[in-house]
């Protein structure tokens, strides 16, 4: 009775404040931005900026969402992707499918009914919907798998079919069954009891993922891979980690994914324990080097230092993991693996100013890339859009300009910053997981939410307000005036007291090309020019003005403070200061960045915006649906990226720093949308990175992928699947 009248009242007001159209198309970008609730009752567009892409990104307070009596056969895949506000939708009558991840993470929706026309619930189309407690499925639709993985409010699952609808082992993954009542037409129980999927909610289903298969467990790739033979190692024992001196963490570490992978074991099913041990061993080649052998016993992991023990641990945890369609396999065989990087510095690199990155997110971040041996994570801290690094002598920075309405078409609310010593935390947590934060201030471009603030850091002093669209501004810190040199030198000096990674990186992008004319006409430009002796005026001497302004900086990061400058390669940049690093990112224009590096004797970082640039779709129609332009960036065009571009061993041993993912978060609204982006191709980029040649292939890859991604979606984690 309550609910009923809970339901009558919600719906009341859902019929007295909804806004009825028949396409988003008729609601203005205040209204959009304002809605709450939202009645459409056309046909439903589903390509490009569409009535759905409109309802998702545009409408960010959308609690209640009624299509009943709107015309719409395919809800189509991410529809409502990461919509933590949207409470209740009633579906089209005449919808016959819903996309994968349609609801993925819609952690506030509280009950759904699928009509009787559906055919097909795609796969995780509402995985991690939490708070979901009812589901009512009408007809026989098959069920995608994990589609209702995650559900730990689910309390009802109404089936009103006698036939049960297919399923896949997964799509009830993490059900508690004695919480969630299923009810099926009476005589009907002992056909759902013995459906695949459904028995789930009876007992424990057989298990599938018994004896691991090494050889497609791993990502990426390890350099040698061995069989030794003899009996397996059955790891339903219980566990005892031996840590040599000096591997405290690494202890913690392996007791953690002991505890993840085997949270079940009271009584091990196997009598006696298995031993895990790590271990130092210096006649390995690298630092990041390590063995690791299984026996019938138990697994030993040497590596020259912890961070090849880490490494060693996180195979480990692959192995653990096998087929990927139970949390952790039944045994594992006897072998041996030798293994190291090819490249020193796998990173990925995070844009917390277009759109804001909770401070909890961003933690979450680590542990997911540190499965994959990524080492560096790099933080794009400052751009036109926001500051977002809290500083002790100018805290008007984060005051005044870490808040704004808008990116793009999407007006909403972006704010919040990182604390100092939120970011000493999370460089110490980052660094259990042997991972370094590299932290990134532009200059002189991209930095409008700066002069926002000190208006007389760029030319003539003028005010600007902070950048609400994506793009290039014309305003540049002004190389002519000594207080930008004072604010810089500042801002530098507390940067590196927070991260002590060697490295800070220098932005350097886009403040010429296409070219910028803040310089020109400004008086102390021009006296600076006549000081340098520059008297060009085809705008090469902008270039000149930046070389200068890189100089100095580089000379104080280096002299004070010990650092190493890296920045984006520019063609115009002719010299590279000695020990900088630069990054290649520029579409098509990669040769010649590697080409001015070797020139210089520079490090260069490969990110090439062909191949890693995770922001752009995966795919025709993948998210982002709407974006300013980008190109399409395939799983095997990542894939493909050799490091080393073709130039030969010379330029990988002298100049090859690493490899890099970018995540320009200009069209990335929700932090579980990072993921999206950044998955499965950052799979594909770990073991470019890390992986010799000759253990690579991309059919390997994609089978080597597969148990990846299970244990992705098992876990909750979302990525493109339109590969
Ligand atoms: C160019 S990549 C930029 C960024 C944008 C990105 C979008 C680079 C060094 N600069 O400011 O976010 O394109 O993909």
């Amino acid at each position: 009775m309550k609910r009923l009248l809970t339901l009558a009242m919600s719906l009341l007001s859902l019929s007295v404040t909804a806004q009825t159209v028949a396409s988003m198309n008729e609601l203005n970008a205040v209204q959009k931005a304002a809605a709450t609730n939202v009645k459409l009752t056309g046909k439903l567009s589903t390509g490009g900026n569409s009535d759905f892409r409109q309802l998702r990104d545009l409408c960010y307070q959308l609690r209640s969402i009624d299509l009943g009596s709107a015309d719409c056969e395919a809800i189509p895949n991410n529809a409502f992707h990461s919509r933590h506000v949207l409470e209740q939708v009633v579906l089209p009558e005449n919808v016959r499918s819903i996309g994968s991840q349609a609801f993925f993470a819609c952690t506030a929706l509280n009950s759904i009914e699928l009509p009787k026309t559906l055919t097909r619930v795609g796969d995780a189309a509402f995985s991690g919907c939490t708070k979901l407690r009812d589901i009512t499925i009408n007809g026989t639709p098959t069920l995608g798998e994990f589609a209702f993985a995650r559900l730990s409010g689910l309390r009802t699952l109404r089936v009103n079919s006698a036939v049960p609808p297919v399923t896949s082992a997964s799509t009830f993954e993490g059900i508690d069954r004695k919480k969630v009542k299923l009810v099926v037409p009476r005589g009907s129980e002992m056909k759902y009891r013995r459906a695949e999927g459904w028995n789930r909610f009876f007992g424990t289903p057989d298990n599938d993922n018994r004896l691991c298969n090494p050889a497609e467990a791993l990502v990426p790739v390890p350099a040698h891979l061995e069989m030794t033979g003899g009996n397996p190692l059955s790891v339903n024992r219980l566990w005892e980690v031996m840590a040599a001196d000096g591997l405290a963490n690494e202890c913690v570490q392996a007791e953690r994914l002991l505890r993840e992978r085997l949270p079940k074991i009271k009584n091990p099913v196997i009598a006696g324990k298995a031993t895990l041990t790590l271990g130092i061993d210096t006649s390995l080649a690298d630092d990041e080097a390590y063995t690791l052998v299984v026996s019938e016993k138990g697994v030993t992991i040497q590596g020259r230092t912890a961070r090849g023990v880490f490494y060693g641990l996180m195979t480990f945890d692959q192995l653990l993991r096998g087929n990927g369609t139970s949390v952790c396999c039944e045994s594992i065989p006897q072998l041996r693996i030798a293994d190291q990087p090819r490249t020193h510095i796998r990173e990925l690199m995070l844009d917390p100013c277009r759109t804001f990155i909770p401070f909890d997110e961003l933690k979450a971040f680590v542990p997911e890339m540190a499965r994959y041996k990524y080492n560096t994570i790099h933080l794009h801290l400052t751009d036109d859009q926001a500051w977002r690094i809290e500083i002790k002598k100018y805290p008007e920075l984060t005051a005044q300009a870490s808040a704004r309405v808008g990116m793009d078409d999407m007006m909403v609310p972006i704010s919040g910053y990182y604390t100092q010593k939120q970011m000493r935390e999370f460089v110490d947590y980052a660094a259990q997981y042997h991972i370094q934060v590299v932290p990134e201030i532009e200059m002189p471009g991209h930095e409008v939410a700066a002069i926002h603030v000190f208006p007389e850091l760029t030319c003539g002093a003028k005010q600007v307000p902070i950048r609400t669209t994506c793009g290039v501004s014309n305003e540049l810190l002004c190389p002519g005036s000594e207080f930008t040199f004072e604010f810089l030198g500042n801002v530098f000096k507390e940067l590196a007291d927070i991260f002590p990674s060697p490295y800070i990186h220098l932005g350097g992008d886009e403040a010429g090309n296409p070219a910028l004319n803040c310089w020109t006409d400004c008086p102390k430009c021009q006296a600076l020019k006549r000081q340098l002796g520059i008297t060009t005026t085809d705008r090469s001497e902008n270039w000149r003005l930046q070389e200068y302004m890189f100089n100095r900086v580089i000379d104080t990061l280096r002299t004070k403070y010990g650092k190493t400058p890296m920045f984006w390669y520019e063609t115009d940049f002719k010299k590279i200061q000695p020990g900088c690093v630069t990054f290649a990112w520029r579409h098509g224009l990669t040769k010649r960045a590697l080409e001015a590096a070797v020139a210089n004797n520079a490090k260069i970082m490969l990110c090439p915006g062909e191949h890693c640039y995770f922001d752009y779709p995966m795919a025709p129609g993948d998210m982002p649906e709407v974006n300013w332009g980008m190109p399409i960036i395939p799983l095997k065009r990542t894939y493909e990226l050799d490091p080393a571009w073709g130039m030969g061993s010379d330029f990988e041993q002298n100049n090859l720093f690493g490899v890099a993912g970018t995540l320009w978060s200009e069209c990335i609204n929700t932090p579980e949308r990072i993921y999206y982006q950044a998955y499965p191709r950052a799979l594909a980029l770990a073991e470019v990175g890390w992986s010799p040649v000759a253990s690579r292939s991309w059919e390997g890859f994609l089978k080597r992928l597969s148990p990846v991604l299970k244990d992705m979606m098992r876990r909750g984690i979302t990525f493109s699947m339109q590969y």
